[in-house]
């Protein structure tokens, strides 16, 4: 069995998983949560629609969330790009927690598998590499649910889609130390077309230290205006998307930029930006925690959808009808959190980057 480290680099199997103690002091009502939560392990999070503990500090007034805010250059090199990226989402401790609850995810019983939309220990196509990957973490531990409120990602989310919002879903991405399988380049809304309109956001959250050597994202600048191009593949071929791009999109092709990070901070992604990420040749893993968000006002396009059977897991998405059940909680009401001071926030353009881009 090839090694799968997600902890330390011992380099010999899953025994080699040490667990760190943490100093989780300033997290108490957290640690309550989380020692009911390992006793009634298969309890669906979604009943929760707002944050289940002290885990994210939330801002109290308008006033207290301008500490978030994007300046407006950040919000520019979005829209110009199609990514900005080196924004501080959590602290060492709280990246701590979410690792622990990682370790517990990645050994689950069936029931507990249950709650996930897609989970997948290995999704690479190549068994000697291997690329965990799995969609719905937020309704099995609470340090993923919380995640999904952290205050720096909903202020960020806000400005760069331009309206009140919802979740749509989260993803783990993790490869491990030496083993790790690649994620191919792809659009994200290439997988979303059951939805409509495109008005969604991914942030690509980094729970190890992300560089070239471990597989860390990589984007092409400018190529969310390359219109919708179709899936050529997640975890196989890392170049098969070339095979569908013309000429003057593989010149633009070659002057792709690596997303290094350290772990906490984020980078956010317009769903047509085409990324992907490499093998990880290091000694440490690289995990990451993915929140893909929507528009409040997105609807189910599931009629004829070509891919349905990977739905079979979602919560129920009805052709026209709101994305507004208890699986998509509203996470930002521009209006309510912001009042006056909601004038003055800068965001995107939401005609130019998202409603007139494409029709579905
Ligand atoms: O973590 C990765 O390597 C892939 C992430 C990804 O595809 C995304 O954030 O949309
Ligand atoms: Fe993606």
């Amino acid at each position: 069995m090839s090694c799968r480290n997600w902890a330390v680099s011992c380099g010999t199997g899953y025994q080699c998983i040490q667990k760190k103690s943490l100093s989780v002091k300033n997290y108490t009502p957290y640690m309550n949560i989380m020692k009911k939560f390992n006793s009634k392990s298969s309890i669906d999070l979604a009943i929760h629609s707002s944050p289940m503990s002290s885990l994210f500090e939330q801002p109290k007034n308008a006033k207290e969330w301008e500490q978030y805010m994007l300046a407006e250059e950040q919000i520019a090199s979005f829209s110009n790009n199609g990514f900005v990226s080196g924004i501080k989402i959590m602290t060492d401790e709280q990246v701590d927690i979410l690792n622990e609850e990682l370790l517990r995810l990645h050994s689950l019983n069936t029931e507990e598998k249950g709650l996930f939309y897609h989970y997948e220990s290995n999704e690479s196509e190549d068994p000697e590499k291997v690329l965990f990957h799995a969609i719905g973490a937020w309704r099995v531990t609470p340090g993923f649910h919380d995640l999904i409120w952290s205050p720096a990602y909903r202020m960020a989310a806000y400005q760069l889609l331009g309206q009140s919002f919802r979740l749509f879903h989260d993803q783990l991405f993790c490869k491990p130390a030496k083993h790790g399988g690649v994620v191919a380049w792809h659009q994200d809304f290439s997988y979303w077309t059951f939805t409509k309109p495109m008005h969604h956001l991914t942030c690509w959250i980094g729970l190890d230290d992300a560089s070239k050597e471990n597989g860390c994202l990589y984007f092409i600048p400018g190529s969310h205006k390359w219109g919708l191009l179709p899936i050529t593949g997640l975890a196989g071929n890392m170049d098969a998307v070339k095979g569908v791009l013309n000429n003057e999109q593989l010149v633009i092709f070659e002057k792709k930029v690596a997303n290094e990070l350290s772990r906490g901070y984020a980078s956010f992604h317009h769903p047509l930006t085409m990324h992907g990420s490499y093998e990880n040749f290091s000694d440490r893993p690289r995990r990451a925690v993915v929140i893909n968000a929507m528009n409040h006002q997105t609807l189910g396009n599931t009629a004829g959808y070509y891919r349905m059977d990977a739905l079979q897991s979602f919560p129920d998405m009805l052709q026209d009808e709101l994305l507004d059940s208890q699986y998509f909680p509203l996470l930002f009401d521009g209006d309510k959190e912001l009042k006056d001071l909601e004038k003055n926030i800068p965001k995107v353009d939401v005609n130019e980057l998202y409603d007139n881009l494409i029709a579905i």
